[in-house]
């Protein structure tokens, strides 16, 4: 999965494509770099950021959707916590639901249920704005899996189709470094849920805690990560550098398939 953030302040790209031609040609790139999947998103859900009024939020990624959902064969999916958003990304060509919120929401449920949309189920401890604030968890790799079971079970009991939904364990939302480090380390006790398991490293604080190094300087940082959660049980990364992260997968997918 491509993230494409159309938002001013989006911690590793934010600014970068909000006119919607920039917009454009980098989603059209991200999928001719490799990308199964094109994230579009228009609100930033980075630690201690204000939420972006409904409106705003929908002007920044319907029109970018709809001109992606003409150009691309390539599944388009919105990134966005606002059923109004989600509705209208969903009827201008978008085919998955990424909800950050795990569906906390019933609203996101019935629109992803209406829709017929796939579903991207996300832990986040409580809310971007306070989820950095001293998080805890009793086990946090048995903690998040817990909550992610149960809105699985909330979204097929919604009405949703088990086969359209995959989970997410929410890296660097409302989770320490440890947390982090341990959910990726044990991420194949996610796949125990029964669905695929997406993980979303690509660039974070995590990795400027283990390097020093800044946001446009954690490329081998995320390159670790997506290789050691790929050979672990992962089944989709979400990530800015597709061209060098499809490298990265097809060499792990390569070892892990060889026989011998
Ligand atoms: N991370 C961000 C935003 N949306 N969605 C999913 N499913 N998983 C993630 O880890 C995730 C997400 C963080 O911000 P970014 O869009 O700037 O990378």
């Amino acid at each position: 999965m491509g993230v494409l953030n159309v938002t001013p302040d989006s911690f590793s790209d934010g600014g970068r494509f909000l006119d919607l031609e920039a917009a454009v040609r980098r989603g059209i790139e991200l999928a001719a770099e490799g990308a199964d999947v094109v994230d579009v998103g228009g609100e930033s859900t980075r630690p201690g950021s204000d939420p972006v009024p409904t409106q705003v939020e929908m002007d920044r990624v319907v029109p970018v959707i709809k001109r992606l959902a003409a150009e691309l064969d390539t599944p388009i999916s919105i990134d966005t916590t606002k059923p109004e958003v989600a509705r209208a990304a969903l009827d201008s060509g978008a085919l998955i639901l990424n909800d950050v919120t795990g569906g906390r929401d019933p609203r996101m449920l019935r629109v992803a249920r209406d829709t017929g949309a796939g579903m991207v189920l996300m832990h986040m401890l409580g809310e971007p704005k306070t989820m950095q604030e001293d998080p805890r968890y009793d086990d946090v790799v048995a903690d998040v899996r817990a909550y992610l079971g149960d809105r699985v079970d909330a979204a097929v009991r919604a009405g949703i189709e088990r086969e359209r939904l995959c989970v997410d364990p929410g890296i660097g939302f409302g989770k320490t470094l440890q947390h982090n480090l341990a959910l990726l380390r044990r991420i194949g006790e996610f796949a125990e849920l029964g669905r695929p398991v997406m993980v979303g490293p690509s660039r974070k604080s995590f990795l400027g805690k283990i390097l020093g190094t800044d946001v446009d300087d954690r490329l081998e940082g995320t390159a670790g990560a997506v290789a050691w959660v790929a050979g672990h049980g992962a089944h989709i990364v979400r990530v800015h550098d597709v061209r060098e992260m499809v490298r990265v997968v097809r060499v792990v997918d390569a070892i892990g398939r060889s026989e011998g």
